[in-house]
């Protein structure tokens, strides 16, 4: 953390999570944030107060029940122990990649999500439309922020195609590595307010973060040359105070880039971000129409007619049918943790 002792509502500290904390509690602990994650460890702010304490929880739950960036803690005021995760406005998760069993948690605590993709070649719609699933499920507002729009001749077109993926959609081109150009989304990050960013690694969300913040400490690394992949530079999920605009402003999430980004019971986030899709899908005459051949199709004749852009339609059938199957198989993993029998 860069600028001095952010009071708690700087941090982000609201109603919401004040009325969670019992008499009892407000005595005996502090509220504090998570600013860093670490292996076993999380870097927490309070009110004049910032340390590392152990992520290790009491009494550990569900897979949701260990701390992540973002997240609100109350912590014991002489053992410094972590006592409770506050409930979250937003969670960010993902199933974690090559491995069935745990769910990744990315940020909590979020207001806005910046999805940065860069106007080279990491562009790609159908990664966009994940990323605005994964958003609409946690009930965050998402961003479309196209990053190294100085390398590309017609960024217009790029943020012509983002737009249409959604009525209303924020797209910012920037080029991240200048203050001028990215200044312009601080208005998404005001005082105690929380923008965690996403996105493939090498797109420049940390150069983003550093420029935003007003100072270069977190490491960036050029892409590899061959095919402009990043180089996973960025390894813990941190918060940044934003120091561009009015009285400090508010948060940046950096997170590592990511992989892959899996869809698991995300349905109805599928069903928002493709509700034109959807629409559709109503006026099939057979209830479990799968828009192969059956008759009355009415997503067939859309396509036909020219109302359904049919590489939209697969991008949609993709998604859905991958959240379905990820969807059941966590749904067995519950049944079976719940009868103790896979428990590790
Ligand atoms: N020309 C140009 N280069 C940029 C821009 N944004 C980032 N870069 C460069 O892209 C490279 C990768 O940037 P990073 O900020 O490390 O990317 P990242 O998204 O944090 O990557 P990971 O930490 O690996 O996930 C660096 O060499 C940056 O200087 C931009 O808007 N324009
Ligand atoms: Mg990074
Ligand atoms: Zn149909």
């Amino acid at each position: 953390m860069e600028t001095s002792d952010p009071t708690l509502a700087q941090l982000g500290w609201r109603p919401f999570f004040s009325e969670q904390v019992s008499a009892e509690q407000r005595n005996d602990c502090h509220p504090v944030r998570v600013m860093a994650v670490h292996r076993g460890r999380v870097t927490v702010a309070g009110e004049g107060l910032e340390e590392s304490i152990s992520s290790s929880f009491p009494m550990p739950g569900g897979a949701e029940d260990r701390p992540t960036v973002g997240d609100w803690l109350l912590i014991d005021r002489n053992t410094r122990s972590l006592v409770r995760i506050l409930n979250r406005t937003s969670l960010f998760k993902r199933p974690a990649p090559g491995d069935d069993r745990r769910v990744q948690l990315i940020a909590a605590n979020v207001d806005t999500l910046f999805v940065v993709t860069s106007c080279d070649q990491d562009f790609n719609i159908a990664r966009v439309e994940r990323y605005l699933v994964l958003a609409r499920e946690a009930g965050v507002r998402p961003v479309i922020v196209l990053t190294k729009a100085d390398l590309s001749p017609t960024p217009e077109r790029l943020v012509d195609a983002a737009r249409a993926l959604q009525s209303g959609l924020r797209v910012e081109p920037v080029d991240g590595r200048d203050l001028q150009s990215a200044a312009r989304l601080a208005v998404y990050c005001g005082i105690g307010e929380t923008v965690a960013l996403v996105g493939s690694s090498g797109v420049g969300k940390s150069t983003l973060v550093n420029t935003l913040k007003g100072s270069n400490s977190i490491a960036t690394q050029a892409v590899r040359e061959d095919d402009g992949k990043g180089r996973h530079t960025t390894t813990v999920r941190e918060m940044y105070r934003l120091v561009v605009g009015v009285d400090g402003g508010g948060w940046l999430v950096d997170t590592p880039g990511m992989r892959e980004l899996q869809m698991s019971e995300v349905a109805s986030g599928v069903l928002e971000v493709f509700d034109d899709v959807t629409a559709v899908t109503i006026e099939c005459r057979f209830a479990n129409c799968t828009h192969a051949d059956e008759p009355g199709c009415a997503v067939r004749a859309a396509m036909a007619e020219g109302a359904l852009d049919p590489a939209r339609v697969e991008r949609w059938r993709k998604l859905a049918h991958e959240d379905a199957v990820n969807s059941g198989a966590a749904a067995v993993r519950r049944s079976r943790l719940k009868r103790g029998s896979s428990r590790r």
